[in-house]
């Protein structure tokens, strides 16, 4: 196909998509979803990721999930891999790392840092508060499957892509006459990773398939047309692994011959091929690792692996099916989605291409879908994507920024299902944290520091210049809340309140008095990760009463108030939380005209930089520093993200990216977006770099975007708050939530809102702000302002928006 025709087929695709995928919403386009992808579906689908090769590294492979389950799917054509995980597989066993010398130095911890002596108060930390070890445990790989197909001719035709709307990775290619089709995906419904190959003459279909892993393993054949792979997982600070595993690959062809030699399962000259792969680990949770593996790989794979191929695709496609097409956005066309998508990202930056800012959009709630689904543990630096058995930073769920940041789309993208793994979790750390806090602070209540991992540890770890952060299970605390803001499910928060009650409680026992002014704040701590002094020649965090923490607390305190009055219980606790919010230290603006990180008006010594801009979490993803509410603060907020500059890590310009959004700067918001899609922050196949490869910055993205269109805080809906109108003048989006219970579309035109609906789930008044005055159908409305609607809602009435 010559490529100007193929540009204007692909351009109007574009439109075309739109309104296919819009159909989707109404419950009829793809109605066959199991039809999509099909040769002519490919050309049309813009949510899709191809490339004209195979990858030749693992930042070009794709990724398949389904939860628990994950594949980095290469695509090759002299032999295929797929890159296994299962996220259970962390290094070490379970483990109390709690300092048992921590409770008798905090005494003196606390007088150094009130001394001012912050090189000292590190070094006790690090001497004896930090958790024993002070490093905790790596996520790790199960290995790899490999296909080997035997040398039939030169590769002609080659294509690979990812089908964000199937979740189906597909290659497919012409070889010796033959043209052949390989199909992945990873199934919730049967818990199992398939594989298809066909092709379009009888018994052209050979391969060797074998197992090998950097794990201790050994491999088998299980039976005539199964392999296994059994091992155990890593040593980690002498302690061995502890997480037996095992994966199983079994073979059913239509026609030609297959058998296993030991660890290979060899295929000849079949017609058709469903390769079904399953995995179990002895991992029940963080204290028991003693589940039978080989009995949990069987189970999935022996009802799955006797099932159509058919029909396991159209399960898994209609449960892919049900969450991602909650949501459906189009920010503009452009011909550059006739570009494989690796030849698109650079050129992101010059422009034209707003269908890029929707794939990514898109890309993102298809990644939170497949890392964090139940049965499944929540989406860690890596989603579930791992092939290192050292990966950065272990691959744990760092909790000062990055896990939190991985599941700020779930409630405004439309995934509240996502959140389900992350919320057992808290629950769990909640457990743990319970120990720490009487062990190391005789506290009651639980408390979490700055990471976590498989173990669930909760006690300080790597450096106290990193780890003496106090305020990571408040924070997952406020997370919880969150979701009852966006689900008003009243059960969730009836489980989730005593997590929230230990949170607080923890804080009502550890709080101290700020000597001069009698705030109420913490010590030890520090504002993550970010140097205030060199002392002694050692860069200092440690401090008391970052503001962050003050914030974190405010957000905290107020939930379990709020949350305790809704259900009706703990008077006299609610009084306590309330008491202390009121002397919490307030907000302050510094010397610069800045938002003050710390206590006092320091100079920050490494502001030029930090990465981190936690004193913003007031901004985002709080909502204590609002325009038109907190002028001053505003004002100050900006003031302090100009000071710390635009560069950054992924994860820092998608925070940073959901601040100015927040402050309604759609230039800086939209700045930051084109600073994320380049090359040297996001990957061949679209994973966010850090770098290296870490996914809260394709998550933070996802909630940057969406920040631009919507915001749902603050006590108002606002409609369109920050869209880059030069950048994508006109668009949809429908199904995005609002916090209250809302489903909101909105249309736009020449940078205007057209229409919007707004559906009511719960039956809340609504306060509605648009950007110019709009009438409300089916309500009567007050208009406190020109651009302010407030009514009424009925549950499960639809009200539509225009400009009046
Ligand atoms: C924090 C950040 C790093 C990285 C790590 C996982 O330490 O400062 O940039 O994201 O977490």
């Amino acid at each position: 196909m010559s490529q100007p025709s193929r540009r204007d087929v692909l351009k109007a695709a574009g439109v075309g998509a739109a309104v296919a995928s819009a159909t989707v919403v109404a419950g009829s386009a793809l109605a066959d979803p199991a039809l999509a992808g099909t040769a002519s579906g490919q050309e049309t689908n813009p949510l899709r990721l191809w490339y004209k090769g195979p990858a030749q590294e693992w930042l070009e492979a794709l990724p398949v999930g389904n939860g628990r389950l994950g594949a980095m799917v290469f695509g090759g054509t002299d032999t295929e891999r797929l890159q296994l995980n299962e996220d259970t597989i962390w290094a070490g066993s379970p483990h109390d790392y709690d300092s048992p010398d921590a409770l008798a130095a905090l005494p003196q911890i606390r007088q150094l840092v009130f001394d001012e002596k912050w090189n000292q108060a590190q070094k006790l930390v690090d001497a004896k508060f930090l958790g024993r070890p002070s490093e905790q445990a790596a996520y790790q790989p199960v290995g790899n499957l490999n296909l080997t197909f035997p040398d039939t001719g030169e590769v002609t035709e080659y294509q690979r892509d990812l089908d964000l709307t199937t979740a189906i990775t597909k290659v497919t290619y012409l070889r010796g006459g033959v043209h052949h089709t390989r199909e992945v995906f990873a199934s919730t419904p049967d818990q199992v990773i398939v594989m298809r190959l066909t092709a379009d003459k009888p018994g052209s279909i050979s391969f060797q398939a074998n197992f090998d892993s950097p794990q201790q393993t050994t491999t088998s054949a299980a039976d005539g047309r199964t392999i296994a792979l059994d091992g155990v997982s890593g040593e980690w600070q002498g302690r061995a692994g502890a997480v037996r595993f095992q994966a199983l690959a079994r073979a059913t062809a239509d026609g030609g011959k297959v058998h296993t030699d030991q660890g290979k399962l060899i295929v000849d000259e079949a017609n058709s091929v469903t390769l079904v792969i399953s995995v179990g680990t002895s991992y029940r949770n963080y204290q028991d690792v003693g589940a039978d593996p080989a009995a949990r790989a069987r189970r999935p794979l022996t009802p799955a692996a006797a099932k159509p191929y058919d029909l396991l695709r159209r399960t898994h496609v209609a449960d892919h099916h049900r969450l991602f097409s909650r949501v459906d956005i189009n920010l503009g066309t452009s011909d550059n989605v006739s570009l494989p998508t690796n030849e698109r990202i650079p050129l992101f930056a010059s422009g034209a291409d707003p269908q890029l800012a929707a794939l990514y959009f898109q890309y993102g709630r298809y990644l939170l879908i497949s890392c964090s689904r139940s049965p499944g543990q929540p989406a860690n630096l890596q989603g579930l994507w791992n092939d290192s058995m050292t990966p950065a930073w272990e691959s744990k769920y760092t909790v000062n920024i990055n896990f939190e940041m991985n599941y700020w789309p779930a409630g405004p993208t439309n995934l509240a299902d996502c959140w389900a793994p992350a919320a057992a979790m808290v629950h769990e750390l909640a457990e743990s944290g319970r120990r720490t806090a009487k062990v190391q602070y005789g506290a009651g209540g639980w408390v979490l520091h700055h990471n976590t991992d498989g173990w669930r540890g909760t006690a300080p770890v790597d450096f106290a210049q990193y780890g003496m952060w106090p305020s990571g299970g408040a924070w997952l605390s406020v997370v919880l809340w969150d979701r009852y803001r966006f689900t008003g499910d009243k059960n969730l928060l009836r489980h989730d309140y005593p997590v929230m009650k230990g949170a607080a409680q923890f804080f009502l026992d550890t709080l101290v008095e700020d000597p001069e002014h009698g705030w109420l704040i913490t010590n030890p701590s520090q504002s993550p990760e970010v140097t205030h002094h060199q002392d002694e020649g050692e860069s200092v965090s440690i401090c008391a009463g970052p503001t962050m923490d003050m914030q974190i607390l405010r957000d905290l305190f107020d939930a379990c108030a709020e949350a305790s009055e809704i259900l009706g219980q703990d008077r006299d606790f609610r009084a306590k939380v309330k008491a202390a919010r009121a002397r919490l230290a307030p907000m302050q603006i510094g010397y610069l005209g800045q938002l003050q990180e710390w206590l006092e008006d320091w100079r920050e010594a490494a502001l030029e930089q930090s990465r981190h801009v936690s004193h913003l979490y007031g901004v985002f993803p709080s909502a204590q520093i609002v325009p038109r509410q907190t002028p001053d603060l505003v004002n100050a907020a900006k003031r302090s993200l100009e000071l710390r500059g635009n560069a950054g890590e992924g994860w820092s310009l998608a925070w940073k990216m959901n601040i100015w959004a927040r402050l309604e700067d759609s230039a800086k918001a939209y700045e930051h977006l084109s600073r994320l899609l380049t090359t040297a922050r996001t990957a061949p196949n679209m994973f966010d770099l850090h770098p290296p490869f870490q996914i809260d910055g394709n998550f933070g993205g996802v909630s940057g975007i969406t920040e631009m269109l919507l915001h749902s805080h603050a006590g108002e809906v606002f409609l369109l708050p920050t869209l880059p109108a030069d950048a994508w003048p006109a668009g949809h989006v429908r199904g995005l939530r609002a916090r209250g219970g809302f489903e909101v579309g909105i249309e736009w035109a020449q940078g205007r809102l057209t229409e919007a609906d707004i559906r009511s789930d719960l039956g809340e008044q609504v306060r509605l702000r648009t950007q110019a005055p709009v009438s409300v159908t089916g309500a009567s409305v007050e208009r406190p302002e020109a651009n302010v609607v407030v009514f009424d809602t009925r549950p499960g009435h639809t009200y539509r928006i225009r400009p009046s």
